[in-house]
This record gives C-alpha cells, structure tokens and sequence, in this order.
C-alpha cells in the first residue's frame, strides 16, 4: 500500500438489503475506483450490534439502531483505495438522508436517518478497529487491478 493507501469498513444495512440497492451500492462505490479486499453477508446479533455502535449506547436512538442492524442480512466490505475512508463517507454522504447531497448514496437513495442504507468507518483508527471485528487477517485480499494506473498515479 501506498502512504495515501487506507482501508475502511463498510456495512451494507439491513435496508438496502432488502430495497435490492447490494448492486447499485458496490457499483458506485467501486465506479469511485475503491477496491473491495474483502466482502461476505452476515446477520449481526444484539451482541455484535452493541459493541459495533458502542460509542453510541447512551444516545436515544441506540436501541432503535441496534433492532434496526440486526432486523435482517447485512453486507460486510473492507475497501482500499487512496484516502478510502474520506473518499468512501463523502461518496455515502451525510448520515441524514434529507440533509445528504444529490449525487451521493444516502442523497439519491434514502430519505430517513434510521434507514441510511451505509455504514463506513470514521476515521482510519475507527477503520482498523471495525476490519477486524468483521474479517480474520486471512479474509482480506492483497491484490492487484491491471486497471490500477488508470485510476491513481502510484
Ligand atoms: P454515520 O453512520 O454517518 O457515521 P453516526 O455514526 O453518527 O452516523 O450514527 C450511526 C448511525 O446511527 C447512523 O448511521 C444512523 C443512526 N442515527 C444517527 N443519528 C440518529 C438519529 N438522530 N435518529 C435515529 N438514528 C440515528
Ligand atoms: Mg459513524
């Protein structure tokens, strides 16, 4: 990887999951030019919920997220690129759906900040965290896209 090379954790939600938007998801995310190192579908338990928004548990809406994150199937995604945490948040837009912009996924696709449709990892600490609550070492793939020069210059 190179020095600008991040890798950040996204969750494709229950939502979006069953609105059918798994493809038109990963589409834009990797039209943006990110590389998915890992991927596979789960369902998260209260327990898993819990600790993955533990900086949230003393916010009103905590209960409400954790039901809503475990009400069904979810896709898990490790994404590489440069600065992949920024460029992946500002591709899903803000967390309220109504306040996002026009051209990002939560402002194309949602309307209500429950049902945002995306998780990605705040910050590159945040990122490490949340990979590998999700994925062993193992699961995450180092490999190389001959299309790579064509959309960074390292
Ligand atoms: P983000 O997912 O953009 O990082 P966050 O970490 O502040 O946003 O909040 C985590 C999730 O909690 C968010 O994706 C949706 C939910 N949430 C945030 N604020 C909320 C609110 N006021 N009411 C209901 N759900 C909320
Ligand atoms: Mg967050």
């Amino acid at each position: 990887m190179s020095a600008d090379t991040q890798q950040t954790l996204v969750l494709i939600k229950p939502d979006a999951v069953q609105r059918g938007l798994i493809g038109p998801i990963i589409t834009r995310l990797e039209a943006r030019g990110l590389k998915i190192a890992a991927m596979k579908t789960l369902r998260m338990d209260g327990e898993m919920a819990a600790r993955h928004y533990g900086a949230h548990k003393e916010r009103p809406f905590f209960q409400g997220l954790v039901e809503f994150i475990t009400s069904g199937p979810i896709v898990a995604m490790t994404l590489e690129g440069p600065n992949a945490v920024d460029v992946t948040r500002r591709t899903m837009g803000s967390t309220n759906p109504a306040e996002a912009a026009p051209g990002t996924i939560r402002g194309d696709l949602a309307v209500d900040v429950l049902h945002n449709l995306i998780h990605g990892s705040d910050s590159p600490e945040t990122a490490a965290k949340e990979t590998a609550f999700f994925f062993n070492p193992g699961e995450i793939l180092d490999y190389t896209r001959s299309i790579e020069p064509w959309i960074t210059e390292s």
